[in-house]
């Protein structure tokens, strides 16, 4: 005999208890897309405290709908030990072009980081940041319903050692310091640069070089990179995307084992 009630108890008691235990972490990530999904792999794999918040119901972000609805993907040769890694399948094209299927990139990515430690949570919206002396020390956090309602309810703080920016094109953390704070950003111009248009052979370098620190305590990931330092968009190649949520998650690592948070 099943009891509808114990079905509703079980799912509301298991996610408060995961919930309240993402209150304090030692990375909160931005975003599901790739980068955000490779950076949390990468840091569930080092035992860290990391938590992504996702605004919609799906994860993938733009890895999800391949190029154009065509649910393919390009990868190069420095990023393809990634998705071995993975074991997502992945199939030479030309010399240097290598095809997986977006849906098993973004699967066995999320997987294997879920196995590892990662949390997700979707349909949670970062609206804001908590700063302390010039640092950002969280996240703010909404339901998307509530945003998409524009309902006036008023949000929840998630504390973290770092924060890492990884919405993609819109990079919203970045943008959302510029606005509240100012042009502090450790760019040339001190905002944000704006993205570039499509060049995948610059954008794909550049997007693992402006992986970085962008104000204390915040880092940028994958396409936000971009957009923060003014470099090209790249379309659907995604192994920039990898290497980028690799590094970030490395740079993070380094200064979580130094002890160091400031
Ligand atoms: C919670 C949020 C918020 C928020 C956004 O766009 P993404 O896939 O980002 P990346 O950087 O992992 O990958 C970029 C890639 O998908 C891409 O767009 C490429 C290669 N474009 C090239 C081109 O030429 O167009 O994922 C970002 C995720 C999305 O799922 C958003 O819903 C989510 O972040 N997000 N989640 N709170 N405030 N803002």
């Amino acid at each position: 005999m099943l009891d509808d009630l114990v079905i509703s108890e079980a799912i509301v008691k298991s996610f408060m208890e995961d919930f309240i235990d993402s209150i304090r972490l030692d990375v909160a990530i931005v975003g599901a897309g790739p980068a955000g999904l490779m950076a949390g792999y990468c840091l569930a794999k080092k035992g860290r405290k990391v938590v992504i918040f996702e605004r919609k119901l799906s994860i993938g972000g733009g890895m999800w709908g391949g190029g154009m609805m065509f649910n393919k993907i390009v990868i190069q040769k420095e990023s393809k030990r990634i998705l071995d890694e993975l074991g997502v399948k992945v199939k030479e094209y030309k010399e240097g072009y290598y095809l997986a299927n977006s849906i098993e990139a973004v699967t066995g990515l999320t997987f294997q980081a879920v196995k590892r430690g990662l949390k997700i949570f979707n349909l949670i919206s970062v609206e804001d940041v908590m700063l302390r002396k010039e640092r950002v020390t969280g996240i703010v956090i909404n339901w998307s319903s509530v945003q998409l309602a524009n309902l006036h309810v008023d949000p929840l703080s998630i504390g973290s050692r770092v924060v890492v920016d990884a919405t993609g094109h819109s990079c919203e953390l970045a943008r959302l310091i510029e606005k509240k704070v100012g042009s502090y950003l450790k760019t040339e111009s001190g905002g944000v640069m704006g993205e570039k248009p499509m060049w995948a052979e610059v954008g794909e370098k550049t997007i693992v070089d402006n992986t970085k620190e962008i104000y204390a305590g915040l880092y940028v990931a994958g396409m936000a990179a971009n957009a923060v330092f003014g470099g090209p968009r790249m379309g659907p190649i995604f192994g920039g995307m990898l290497l980028s949520g690799e590094k970030v998650a490395r740079m993070i690592s380094e200064r979580l084992e130094k002890g160091d948070s400031d």
